[in-house]
This record gives structure tokens, C-alpha cells and sequence, in this order.
């Protein structure tokens, strides 16, 4: 395998202003026509006349240039390529290749999933479909035909507006399709099946009228109204929010079941995971609504940021793809609860991301280099992609942030560009020096800030030394200091002091004159307040206004304060993990019998819990211990059964001391009322469910008899999944037959089965490893379907740490097979599923020894993909 790298970006040779597609789709195999309108590039670097376009798995049947056949001797076939000698400087290449949907397993490029034929082609999977250039800053008018059978495949999809639709004899029949907007074929799509649809329609800002339809198989029509609801409240979002409006006459949506990704946003012709769009109350929990809504948001904001102006080569993928997340995490916001939702962003960054930024595949939010694309798709990508664009919204504010935004793609529009564009835009609509931010893009790892603060009370001034850091990564030994926006209060008795910075006053943004962004830009610097007239409590890193980890060494005291009454929702919620942090320390030195949980925390969990004023979902955030994960980042070297062990002491004794509050507060937010998925009784449930978990650590009868009344009489998804888990992870009596029971009655619902596939897998009890096996054997579980895979062995390796860490590596080796297996059918779902074994370096030393053997029993096997040889590879390193 080959690395690529970013400096050898050059434009391509050639440009195709047409691309005409004929698919004839059969049972066999599938034959492509296509006809490309070529010419040479007028900024192409002058080289011969030679053509060299993608392809991967194709048969060539047939390759004409004007309509004269191209001579063997003037064409080669070698690896991915397809050589073509003397072209002329504007041609018509008309090529026809072979291709066999049905067997590609790779679910990448064309291919079949439950009986009808879709595709994927980001990032790099047109070219299993026919010869091309299949680089983002290719765009192309695609005009595309698809021909099949009328009973098997009565619904026949493309890109853009359909042009014609007719019976054809012999029972097929044909569409048109035609999409006026330029495009790289990586948005290129098809889909044809059997297919129902659920219809609605959309009058944009301008008054344009757009049809809106949601395909998916028969039986889940009555799934499809939260992805509906999602999708319009969206697009009104877009438009109100960025100005933004929708460009064509018809949108779709279409839910296969078998797919590598979330969902996909092919121009006007968005392509999901079933996981991403299905939803009803019987079948799908809080979380999962919530996801429908944010993907269904997010591939929508794609219309703009990513296929409007979309990435010039593969190293800017963030640039779309951090935008929009930014974006709808704006959207998530506005539509539920900010601070929930800033918590749950910020818990996925500092584990699965710091991670990533702290381990062998750590890369800057750009790359420099890569070995295969889909490696790239990582939450350093997304996540902290869409935290640098968020800092660039917190350092410009709100109404700059917007100029600049209307600016890149009012510049952009119809472009393949790169996240310089991005940025200078926003620097030409502000006038802001974004110079030094710019560091954010070629610099990887966590950058770690040592805040220090002083009061002198003589002079009334308080004092803030900052200090970052940023730890060496794979090829970036040394790093320069960053540009870090860090917003703080000082809170004083009464509350947040107004705010004076050597003189200067707060932010106006801020009407109270309370909160400050500081511009930390030198490697250690002093803030001065004036006028302070007390000994404050900074309240730091406010909103988590900037991707680093933070260092400030609280008193229990302060932190306690912080707590109970910071105004910002982030910090509150913080606080109380790094208590929760410190008390599982003091549980992992303390020997089990002599551990007490500290009365100061109980104290503050119970005024918490007995607090009517605030938000539920926050207080239920609040009372989750840190997680597992989170501890891994924060206690290394990992001592992964002294950690759960520990956690699972602190969480007993809170159960113990507050079990009558909790028994109250699960009762006063146990309710009859009909299910809606919005945020009031969201935090309602999470709240509810929350006391639940903790009550089942009690081993009186009235605690013990509420999962089974709950699992019971449960009319929604929500509690029903809660109860089922409190059975199973507490291995209740009731256990098997709910198990039992919860399959029949869910047995014709994949994602439901799914569900109580990743329950069983995300046990902590002994003897994991063994049912994961045996429900491999099951007649539900299916090594071809992701979802499935995500949902037993994904689930169980990434998340259920004591049992894949168990002490004699059998589940290492266990993951190292699926691997090794799932790699010959499908590599980018083997290389995702990789990832937990690649964090040996944390672990303890016996730990690491078996982590790497399994992983250089990986290496071993001689034909891996580029996927896995590449994340294997350069874990060992
Ligand atoms: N479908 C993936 C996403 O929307 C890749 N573009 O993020
Ligand atoms: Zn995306």
C-alpha cells in the first residue's frame, strides 16, 4: 500500500463537463455505459496526452474515443488505473464496463442490500463502478439512466429532477435523471428496489415548493414521520439560521439496511442507514430519535457545506465535515437542550477523540498524509473539526461568524476548495488575524492548558497564569503555541463579578459583563482583573470553549461551589466530574472494606436530586459517575478492573446512602403520559432511568421488584430498553425470560434485535466473551450487516472494557479474528472495529504484551486491505 501525500496535491490532467450514465441492472451482472465529455485542463501542469482514469473490479467490454474503438496497444489496465495514450484535448470517452453489484460485499461502490441495488461512493467508491476521475474536484453535470425489471424493482432513483420515465418491453422499464448542479461523483447516487414512501413538502423562504419523499421498505412506513418532521424543521433552520435555502424541486431520503456509514449526502438524493431515519416510540429509545434528527440535519446542511462547495481533495475533508457537524450541533441545540447536548458532545471529544489525538493514529484536523481514505473518517475529522470551526464562532462572534460564513459561500459556490479558503474567508469578513489559529489545521494532539490563579487583595486584582502545552504526536515531535480562545468568569459570594481585564471590560456580547474569551496565544501568559473585591472561584474553559484538557488545581471546596451554583451549565456539569474522578481515585487506593464515599458528595447528589428548579437531563448527567472511558483518559497508566471495581464501589455506596431520595425521584418522574421524543420528557426518562440503574445496586425487594414492573408494563422503547438493562447487567432472576421475552416479541424489528444483541454484549459480568460467541451462532446475528456487527462485537470490544480486557487476552485474540474474517469481506468495517486494540500503549505491561500479539497476528496474514494494513501497521510502529 501507498501513502499519498498532501504536498503532491496536483490538479487533475483532465476535467469532464458531462458525465452520461446508462445502468442496465440485472440478476448477474450490471452493465454501465457511460459517455464523458472531456478537455484538457487549462491549468493542468503541460505534460503528455495521456488519460488516466479510476477503476477498480470493472470488466472493460467496450472504450471508444469520438465513436473510433481505442487500439489495445494505446490503452493499459494497471492495479486501480486505466492508461490511455494520445487523447486529444476535448474528446467523448464512451466506455462500457461489467460489474456484479450482488456480490460486492464492501458495501462501497454499487451493490445490493435486501433485495434492491444502492451505492456509496464516498470517498472513493464510483470508481467500482465504471472508469473515472474519481477526485472530489472533478465535477461533473451527470445526466443518468437506469433500466430494470418493473416487478423486482418498481422504484428507480438517480441525482436531480426525472426527466423521463417509461415501460419498456419484456417487463423492464426506465428512468431519467438529471441533476443541473455540477458534482463530484462521489455524490453520485442510484437506488432501485421495491420500495414504499411516506411523502410531505416543504415551501422555501423563497417560495419555491419542494417535494419531499422517504423511502424505505413497506413494513416501516409507519417509522418514518420524527425523519420527516426532522427534515423540514431543518431545512426552515438553514435558511433562518444561515441563509441558506434548498436548490432543487425534490428531495429524498432512502433507508437500506446494509450500510458502512450513517448516512450519505448524495445531492438530492441522501442515502441512510436504517439506524439513522426509522423511528417510533415502540421501537426506538430517546437516543436514537435524537440521532435521526441530527443526521437527518446534518446530511441535509451537506446540501451547502460539502456539495455547493465541496472539498477540493481528501485531506480537507473536515472541511465539510466539521462545518456540518458544527452545524448541527447548533441545530441539535436549538432544538432540545444546549447544555445537554454541549455535554454529550464534549464526553464523545475528551474520550473517543482525545484518544485518537493521544495514540498511534493521532493526525491534525488536515492531514498530511494518508494510506487509504476511509481511515480518515474519524471523530478528529468530525469532532474536532466542528470544535475548531466552533472556536472560530466563539473568537468571532455570532454576526461575524455569519458574514463570514455567507462570504465562503457566496465566493465558493460551485468550487472544490480547501480549509484555507474557509478560513481566510472568515478572516476577510471579520478582520480578525486568524494567522496563528490557522495552527489548529496542521497541528495534532491535545494541547493540555496549567491554569494557575492568585488574589491579592491589596491591590484588588486577580491574576490568571496560563500555561499550554501540547504533547509530541506521530511526525510532529515539536509544536508551536496555539491560538486558544478560554472563556472565564470569576464567581464571587453572590454571585458571577463583573469582569475588568487590565482595564478593559468584559465582552459586551456578554450583557452582564461577567464572562470573558481570553486569546491564550504564548506558551505561558498573565491575565490581570482590577477591581476585584473578593477572593473569586475562576470558572474556566466556560461552555468547553476550546478542544484541550485542563488543568486547575480546585480545592474540594470551590469544586463543590462550581457545582451548586456556576451559571454555565458545562462547568456545573464538569465539576462534578472531577469529583467523581477524585473519588474514584481514593476508591482504587482505599482496600474494599475500608472504602467510605465521601459525605460531601452524597450531599451534593442529594440536594441535586431533591432539587425541583433544575433540568433533569442535567441533573441525570450530573449523577453518572465518569465513565469508563473517561477514566481511561484520565488514570494512566489504565488499570481497567481497578477502575470498573472501583467505580462500581463508589456507585454502590451512593445507591446505599441516597437509595430514599432516588426511590422518590424515580417515582414523582415515573409518568403515564403519552410518549413524545422532545426534550421535557427526555430528561424526564433520562432522569427516571438514571435513579433505576442506581436503585437495582439495592438489594431491598421494592428496588429489586422495579425493573421487572417496569420491563413489564413499559409502552416505549426508552424505559423498556432501561429496565432490560438493569436486568441483565445486575443478572437479576427475571433476566433470561425478559431476554427471552423482549426477543419474541421484537424478533421482526433488526434494530430492535440489535438493541439486545449490544445489551448482552455490554455486560460486565464474567463470562461476556462466551455469549458474544454463541449469539454469532445466532439466527438474527449477520457478519455482513455493520449494523449487526456494530451492535455485538463493535459494542463489546469499545465498550465493555473488563470483559475485552479480561486477563488471559482471549478476547483480544477473539477481536483479532473477527478481523482478520471481516477483512476479506468487508475492510472498512474490519479496520472501525480495530480501533480498541490499537490502545495497547496504555494499558498495563501483561495488557500490552497480548494486545500486540493479537495485533501482529493481524499483520501476518498476507493479502490485508489498505484499511487494516494501515491501522495495524501504524499502531505497532
Ligand atoms: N456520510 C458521511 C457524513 O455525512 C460522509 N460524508 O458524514
Ligand atoms: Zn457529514
Amino acid at each position: 500500500p501507498r501513502t499519498i501525500y498532501l504536498k503532491d496535491y496536483r490538479e487533475p490532467d483532465y476535467l469532464i463537463d458531462r458525465t452520461q450514465l446508462r445502468f442496465e441492472l440485472a440478476e448477474e451482472s450490471t452493465v454501465v455505459d457511460s459517455v464523458l465529455t472531456l478537455r484538457r485542463n487549462p491549468n493542468a501542469e503541460p505534460g503528455p496526452a495521456e488519460l488516466t482514469l479510476h477503476g477498480t473490479e470493472l470488466e472493460l467490454l467496450a472504450l471508444e474515443i469520438d465513436g473510433q474503438p481505442v487500439a489495445q496497444e494505446r490503452r493499459r489496465i494497471s492495479g486501480e488505473t486505466l492508461h490511455i495514450e494520445g487523447v486529444p484535448d476535448a474528446f467523448t470517452l464512451s466506455c462500457r464496463t461489467q460489474i456484479r453489484p450482488q456480490e460486492n460485499t464492501s458495501l462501497e461502490g454499487l451493490y445490493k442490500s435486501s433485495g434492491m441495488f444502492c451505492t456509496q461512493c464516498e470517498a472513493e467508491g464510483f470508481r467500482k463502478i465504471t472508469y473515472y476521475l474519481d477526485r472530489p474536484d472533478v465535477m461533473s453535470e451527470f445526466e443518468v439512466e437506469i433500466v430494470a425489471e418493473r416487478s423486482r424493482y418498481p422504484v428507480l432513483l438517480s441525482n436531480g429532477n426525472l426527466t423521463v420515465a417509461e415501460e419498456l418491453e419484456d417487463g423492464r422499464h426506465r428512468t431519467v435523471w438529471h441533476d443541473p448542479f455540477p458534482k463530484p461523483a462521489y455524490l453520485f447516487a442510484l437506488v432501485a428496489g421495491d420500495l414504499s414512501r411516506v411523502s410531505d413538502c416543504f415551501t422555501t423562504c423563497s417560495g419555491r415548493e419542494v417535494d419531499l419523499h422517504i423511502y424505505v421498505e413497506d413494513k416501516d412506513l409507519d417509522k418514518c414521520d420524527h425523519a420527516m418532521t426532522s427534515l423540514k424543521n431543518a431545512m426552515r433552520w438553514d435558511e433562518k439560521v444561515y441563509g441558506r435555502e434548498y436548490d432543487l424541486d425534490i428531495f429524498n431520503i432512502v433507508a437500506v439496511d446494509d450500510f458502512n456509514m450513517g448516512a450519505m449526502e448524495n445531492k438530492s438524493l441522501n442515502i441512510f442507514n436504517t439506524s439513522c431515519v426509522l423511528a417510533k416510540p415502540e421501537t426506538t429509545t430517546d437516543l436514537g430519535f435524537q440521532r435521526v434528527e441530527g443526521v437527518v440535519a446534518h446530511e441535509y446542511f451537506h446540501n451547502w457545506s460539502g456539495n455547493r462547495v465541496t472539498c477540493r481533495d481528501w485531506f480537507q475533508l473536515s472541511l465539510k465535515e466539521g462545518f456540518t457537524v458544527f452545524r448541527d450541533a447548533q441545530f441539535s441545540s436549538d432544538m432540545g437542550s444546549a447544555t445537554v447536548k454541549r455535554v454529550e458532545d464534549v464526553s464523545l471529544l475528551r474520550t473517543a477523540q482525545f484518544a485518537e489525538d493521544a495514540g498511534p493514529m493521532a493526525h491534525p484536523i488536515r492531514p498530511d498524509s494518508f494510506i487509504e481514505i476511509s481511515n480518515f473518517y474519524t471523530v478528529t475529522i468530525y469532532e474536532k473539526g466542528a470544535e475548531v470551526v466552533r472556536m472560530l464562532h466563539t473568537l468571532l462572534g455570532p454576526e461575524d461568524f455569519r458574514r463570514g460564513s455567507d462570504l465562503y459561500f457566496e465566493r465558493h459556490d460551485g468550487q472544490a476548495v480547501t480549509c484555507e479558503d474557509f478560513v481566510k474567508a472568515m478572516e476577510d469578513a471579520s478582520g480578525r488575524d486568524l494567522g496563528q489559529f490557522r495552527l489548529w489545521y496542521s497541528q495534532a494532539g491535545t494541547p493540555r492548558l496549567k491554569v494557575a490563579g492568585y488574589y491579592d487583595a491589596d491591590s484588588e486584582t486577580y491574576t490568571l497564569t496560563v500555561q499550554q502545552q501540547c504533547p509530541p504526536t506521530p511526525g510532529q515531535a515539536e509544536k508551536a503555541p496555539m491560538h486558544i480562545p478560554l472563556a472565564v468568569a470569576l464567581l464571587g459570594e453572590a454571585g458571577a463579578l463583573r469582569l475588568e481585564l487590565d482595564g478593559t471590560p468584559a465582552d459586551p456580547e456578554t450583557s452582564d459583563n461577567t464572562q470573558m474569551v481570553l486569546d491564550v496565544t504564548e506558551s505561558e501568559q498573565r491575565f490581570v482583573f482590577n477591581n476585584i473585591k473578593e477572593e473569586p472561584v475562576p470558572s474556566l474553559l466556560r461552555g468547553f470553549s476550546a478542544p484541550v484538557k485542563l488543568d486547575y488545581d480546585y480545592s474540594r471546596q470551590q469544586l463543590l461551589r462550581l457545582m451548586r451554583s456556576d451559571s454555565d451549565g458545562f462547568c456545573r456539569w464538569d465539576a462534578s466530574q472531577v469529583l467523581g474522578v477524585a473519588e474514584i481515585r481514593r476508591a482504587m487506593t482505599a482496600d474494599a472494606d475500608s472504602y467510605q464515599v465521601s459525605e460531601d458528595l452524597v450531599d451534593a447528589f442529594r440536594a441535586l436530586l431533591s432539587d425541583d428548579s433544575l433540568d433533569k437531563a442535567m441533573v441525570a448527567l450530573t449523577l453518572q459517575l465518569p465513565s469508563e472511558a473517561y477514566l481511561a483518559e484520565v488514570i494512566e497508566p489504565v488499570d481497567v478492573h481497578g477502575i470498573y471495581r472501583a467505580r462500581e464501589a463508589v456507585r454502590y455506596a451512593l445507591a446505599e446512602s441516597l437509595r430514599d431520595v432516588l426511590m422518590a425521584c424515580y417515582r414523582a418522574n415515573t409518568s403515564d403520559e403519552v410518549y413524545r421524543p422532545e426534550a421535557d420528557q427526555i430528561a424526564q426518562r433520562s432522569l427516571k432511568n438514571t435513579a433505576l440503574a442506581y436503585l437495582m445496586l439495592c438489594d431491598d425487594d421494592e428496588c429489586q421488584g422495579l425493573a421487572k414492573a417496569q420491563f413489564d408494563s413499559s409502552q416505549n422503547m426508552t424505559d423498556r430498553l432501561s429496565a432490560l438493562t438493569a436486568l441483565v447487567h445486575n443478572l437479576h432472576p427475571y433476566h433470561t425470560e425478559a431476554l427471552w421475552r423482549f426477543y419474541q416479541d421484537w424478533q421482526h424489528e433488526p434494530l430492535v434485535v440489535n438493541q439486545w444483541f449490544q445489551v448482552q454484549a455490554t455486560n460486565r459480568q464474567p463470562g461476556t466473551l462466551e455469549t458474544v460467541k454463541e449469539l454469532m451462532a445466532h439466527p438474527a446475528f449477520d457478519i455482513r450487516n455493520p449494523n449487526k456487527v456494530r451492535a455485538l462485537i463493535g459494542a463489546f470490544c469499545a465498550q465493555n472494557t473488563v470483559n475485552f480486557h479480561q486477563s488471559d487476552g482471549a478476547a483480544y485474540q477473539f477481536l483479532a479474528d473477527q478481523v482478520k474474517q471481516l477483512d476479506r469481506s468487508n475492510p472498512q468495517i474490519a479496520s472501525r472495529l480495530l480501533v480498541p486494540l490499537t490502545k495497547w500503549r496504555k494499558y498495563l505491561p501483561g495488557a500490552q504484551t497480548l494486545m500486540k500479539d493479537a495485533l501482529n497476528s493481524i499483520m501476518a496474514v498476507p493479502e490485508l486491505s489498505s484499511d487494516v494494513f494501515e491501522v495495524v501497521s501504524k499502531s505497532l510502529q
